[in-house]
């Protein structure tokens, strides 16, 4: 593989690209009208330009990018996270015009692509999963009747739903009609499918995730867990590797699972195996991201593998060079997604300039950006501007490190997610390690974030104000006796 061009933009382009160079491979960069000035763009070693600003115009436009592709002899396609990566159609179309897609084949994106194709798979491998039907269901008497079987609150999901859409949690058997009537249009109009099946509903869970790697010749191993349960309306904003409430034993469980899940769908590349876990360490299948994460750093950093490179070293055929064995956990990491939204305004994106913008640097800190100074934030994409990655020996080593880099951050132009992720840090549930995926739900309020800022400033004043009479050498009366 000689070359390879990136369907995608910003931090996560760059990300690849910067491993792809590492291993002698040659970069190509697409861009859309809104991305001409891109650093994406002027750090590959080509770039194309493909369509007007609009995703739907340029980034999802994968015939178009095949068709450039091609024309500039490139080897193969890595599409990031997003856009064309979980696109069944696109990975296919690579194949089909001699391009290596970078990424699991198309049948296993849509056997996982699909909830109930999903459970379908991975039946006879003895996964564990939440106590409910693996069947379409249409009928609101069916579902009731199912529902009494397994015991309210159940939880109603969308098939072809994923990453929170489409899920409607019923508590009494009077609302199973009306929300399942719901569910069904909903899925409908946002899937173009409208089946639906019925689970239990797990009230207080954690978020767990395995990633794994499978090779083209049987090997399929696992690089340990993510904790994502730090999230807001199914949008990760912390994460951590490892998780403080898996021993090795539940770990080995897990991954043992995560690695069936991979074989069920005859997975190929890097994968990531989703679980809810609950409060009595029962572990259930939820469902399996056939892309890179977002979050995969945290996996990076405490396995020391670079999972791109694996990727591709996979996707040309090699054999995966370690074994099970061979990897162990060291130290731990956590990560905080930057967005371009205002905290104390319910997280509404906060456009603009970034007339000021300095990333924090240092031992034990990544910081994977796709921004720099002086940019304006498109409209048209997700706002997140770059992901702040902490590596300490310890989990409080890399908490600390986290809250100094956040205040090494220098953002102006822009409201960003910074405040929020040192009001996550420093909360006492964070810290103890005792929560679920309703911490944000939970704990947080605009207020609270608010009066920690206000904090700050109270300080930032009053040293301040210390040294300004220092350097006068005024005599101070004192404040306060
Ligand atoms: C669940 C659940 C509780 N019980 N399924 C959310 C996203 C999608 N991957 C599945 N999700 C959930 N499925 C049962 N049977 C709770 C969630 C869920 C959740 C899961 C992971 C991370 C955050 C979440 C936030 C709300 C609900």
């Amino acid at each position: 593989m000689k070359k390879v061009l990136i369907a995608n933009r910003g931090e996560i382009a760059i990300r690849v690209m910067k491993t792809a160079r590492k291993m002698g491979i040659k970069t190509v960069a697409i861009y859309s009208e809104a991305d001409r000035n891109a650093p994406h763009v002027r750090f590959a070693d080509e770039a194309i330009y493909i369509g007007e600003a609009p995703s739907n115009k340029s980034y999802l436009l994968g015939e178009k990018i095949i068709e450039e592709a091609k024309k500039l002899y490139v080897d193969g396609i890595h599409p990031g996270y997003g856009f064309l990566s979980e696109n069944a159609h696109f990975a296919e179309l690579c194949e089909k015009n001699g391009i290596i897609f970078i990424g699991p084949k198309s049948k296993s994106i849509k056997i996982m692509g699909d909830k109930l194709a999903a459970k379908d798979a991975v039946k006879h491998y003895n996964i564990p999963m939440v106590p409910g039907v693996d069947r379409a269901v249409t009928n609101p008497k069916e579902a009731a009747d199912i529902a009494r079987e397994i015991g309210f609150p159940i939880l109603i999901k969308a098939s072809a739903g994923g990453g929170g859409k489409g899920m409607r949690i019923v508590e009494q058997e009077k609302d199973v009609e009306e929300q399942m009537a719901r569910a069904i249009s909903e899925a409908t109009s946002a899937f173009g499918n409208g089946s639906v099946f019925v689970e239990k509903y797990i009230t207080s869970p954690r978020h767990i995730e395995i990633q794994v790697l499978a090779d083209n010749y049987g090997n399929t191993i696992h690089l340990f867990e993510r904790e994502c349960s730090i999230q807001r309306r199914h949008q990760k904003v912390v994460e951590e590797a490892p998780s403080s409430i898996l021993d090795s034993e539940l770990r080995k469980k897990m991954g043992d699972a995560a690695i069936k899940v991979a074989k069920s769908c005859d997975y190929i590349g890097a994968g990531t195996v989703e679980f809810l876990v609950d409060k009595n360490l029962n572990f259930y299948f939820l469902e399996m991201n056939t892309r890179l994460q977002v979050e995969h750093p945290v996996t990076e950093l405490i396995s020391g593998i670079d999972l791109v490179e694996q990727q591709i070293k996979i996707a040309r055929g090699e054999v995966i060079s370690f074994k099970q064995e061979d990897l162990k956990i060291k130290g731990h990491a956590l990560e905080l997604r930057v967005y371009a939204e205002d905290p104390t305004n319910n997280f509404l994106p906060s456009v603009g300039n970034l007339n000021i913008y300095k990333i924090p640097t240092g031992k034990g800190i990544r910081v994977d950006n796709g921004f720099e100074e002086g940019m304006d934030i498109p409209i048209y994409y997700d706002p997140m501007l770059s992901k702040l990655i902490t590596y300490g020996k310890t989990r409080e080593e890399a908490i600390q490190l986290m809250i100094e880099a956040i205040d090494n951050y220098k953002i102006e132009g822009v409201k960003t997610t910074l405040p929020f992720g040192k009001f996550v840090c420093k909360h006492e549930a964070f810290r103890s390690g005792n929560f679920d995926t309703h911490f944000v739900k939970n704990y947080y309020t605009p207020e609270k974030l608010q009066a920690g800022l206000d904090e700050e400033a109270k300080i930032a004043a009053l040293v301040a104000l210390k040294i300004y009479f220092e350097d006068q050498k005024i005599v101070r009366v004192p404040l306060i006796n």
